[in-house]
């Protein structure tokens, strides 16, 4: 297996966590979403949209979607399980991983996408020629506003994102957190929970991959 990779960004990361953590060892091949290489005919040969990550299989075979690639990896490895045991569990887990994606990583990328100024003609992921727009990075701001205030409540109540034991939604939200915080809206001081929680997931080693 090969897993193709970009250091920077944050959905390869939650790949990197996830491997990290059922403690499979892979090549990578790192191909840079800022110099553009996810958009030049050799990665667009691997991968069509442009996009990271992909995991490349030794048959020839490849998965893109982060999820899809962490179910592949928890399918033929199953122990730690990350994405639960029965029907429930696995449904609980998966609502709260969408949540971090959908209330966390979406108006994360469209804050940061719309205000960095390398990004300024590839306003969406995997193209080219896309403006950013300046109220998107607004609206993104206001829905991470959201996000933190969302996941400070839910950490009120339960150690981890989805339960009492760390899943893939904690990793989710870790690479959600720490790219937010790259972008200048790190956890607001008064969430004291969201901070005990982001300490707690960032001590374990794979946190580094
Ligand atoms: N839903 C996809 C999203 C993939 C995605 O948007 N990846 C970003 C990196 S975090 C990317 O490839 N960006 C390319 C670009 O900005 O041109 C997944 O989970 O794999």
């Amino acid at each position: 297996m090969k897993l193709y990779d970009c250091q920077m960004a944050p959905n390869p990361r939650r790949v990197r966590v996830f491997l990290a953590e059922k403690g499979v060892d892979i090549p990578k091949t790192e191909v840079s979403i800022i110099e553009g290489e996810n958009l030049k005919p050799e990665y667009l040969a691997v991968n069509p949209r442009g996009l990271l990550p992909t995991l490349e299989l030794d048959d020839g075979n490849r998965i893109d979607e982060t999820i899809a690639i962490c179910r592949y990896i928890e399918e033929t490895q199953p122990e730690p399980n990350l994405m639960g045991r029965d029907a429930l569990e696995k449904a609980q887990i998966e609502s709260w991983q969408r949540h971090m994606e959908f209330d966390g990583l979406n108006p994360t990328g469209e804050m940061f996408r719309n205000s960095f100024d390398p990004f300024k003609n590839r306003g969406l992921p995997g193209l080219e020629n896309v403006q950013a727009i300046p109220e998107l990075a607004a609206r993104g701001k206001a829905g991470v506003e959201r996000f933190y205030e969302r996941l400070e409540q839910r950490l009120s109540q339960s150690t981890y994102i989805a339960g009492e034991r760390y899943t893939v939604a904690d990793i989710t939200a870790l690479c959600v957190v720490d790219f937010a915080s790259f972008a200048k809206m790190g956890i607001p001081e008064a969430n004291t929970n969201t901070k005990r929680w982001h300490a707690d997931v960032s001590s374990r080693p794979s946190a580094k991959a």
